[in-house]
Parts: structure tokens; sequence; C-alpha cells
């Protein structure tokens, strides 16, 4: 098994049934990923120790998805200097726009890149990833190719909507 070069962390572990396409997307490019569940409000200790470690063994990548007042990818972006993808996640009554805001409203200097709220965001965490890991690796640049190149057949034009 391949080192990971993504690290997924949630904030519980009602969080994970929403970022299984990230998975899903990140195992399509051959991104080798762990996951791992640690919130930022009641775990803080164990989330910084996790960095640490996660940059020593070559992680490159964060991605940090929480609910409510999501702060897991913000403090993820305080801890390293490696991207952030943050994944704001619907956490109830607010629909998750609570999440967005805290996910995309982080101050200069401390970037976190926001994706779409819920598993739709899950889905393109895993495409951004791949894309920014792709810079530096000809295995993962030709399979993001074939996955545009995929998605691009499948314009119906000029089509009869009735039919
Ligand atoms: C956030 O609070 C988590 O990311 C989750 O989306 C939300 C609710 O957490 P649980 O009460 O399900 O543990 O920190």
């Amino acid at each position: 098994m391949a080192e990971p070069l993504v690290a997924v962390i949630c904030g519980s572990r009602s969080d994970l049934p929403t970022l299984r396409g990230c998975f899903e997307v990140l195992d399509r490019y051959g991104v080798a990923w762990e996951a791992s569940v640690i919130s930022a409000h009641r775990q803080p200790e164990a989330l910084a120790r996790y960095v640490r470690e996660a940059e020593a063994r070559g992680v490159k990548l964060f991605v940090g998805a929480a609910g409510l007042a999501a702060h897991l990818p913000g403090v993820l972006a305080s801890l390293t200097a490696r991207p952030v993808i943050g994944i704001p996640l619907d956490g109830g009554a607010l629909g998750g726009a609570d999440a967005l805001y805290s996910v995309v409203q982080m101050p200069p200097g401390v970037p976190v890149a926001g994706v779409a709220i819920g598993s739709a965001g899950a889905k393109n965490a895993g495409h951004l990833a791949a894309r920014i890991l792709a810079l530096g690796d000809g295995e993962v640049a030709a399979r993001v190719d074939a996955f545009r190149a995929e998605q691009a057949v499948g314009a119906e034009v000029a089509i009869d909507p009735r039919a």
C-alpha cells in the first residue's frame, strides 16, 4: 500500500457517509489517502499532533470536512503550510451555510480552498486534490486529463426535450 499523499479529516463519524464521493474520486485517480475523525473543537491537541505526524510521513495535502461552526479546515490551515481543502457539511438548522461561511471566510494569510456544501463538495475536494498533486505527478496528471476527456463527451446539441 502506497504512503498516503492526501489526509482527509472530518470532525465527526457522522460526517463520513457524505465523504464517500471524495474517497471514490481519489481512488479513481490512484491517489493514496487516509481518513481520520478528529474534531478541531473536541480534540485540538490530537489534531495538531496528527498534522505533524502526517507531514513527516509525506502527506502533501489536507482535506478538512466539518459541519456547524466548521473550524476544522481553518485550524488545519493554521497548522500546516501544505494546501488545505475545506468541505462544508450540512450539519442541521442552517443547511450547511454556517459551515460554508466558516470555511471560506478565512483571514488573509491562512488560506483554505473551499468547495461546495455536502457530497458535491466532497467529490470536488477529491478532484481538486488530484489536480494539485498532478502538478508534480505525471501519472495523476494523465488520469486527470483522461477524466476531463471522458466528461467532455456527452454534450447534447439541439435536442428535442419533449422526446
Ligand atoms: C462538527 O459538528 C462535525 O464535523 C459534525 O458535522 C457536526 C456534528 O458532530 P456530531 O455531533 O455528529 O459528532 O464538528
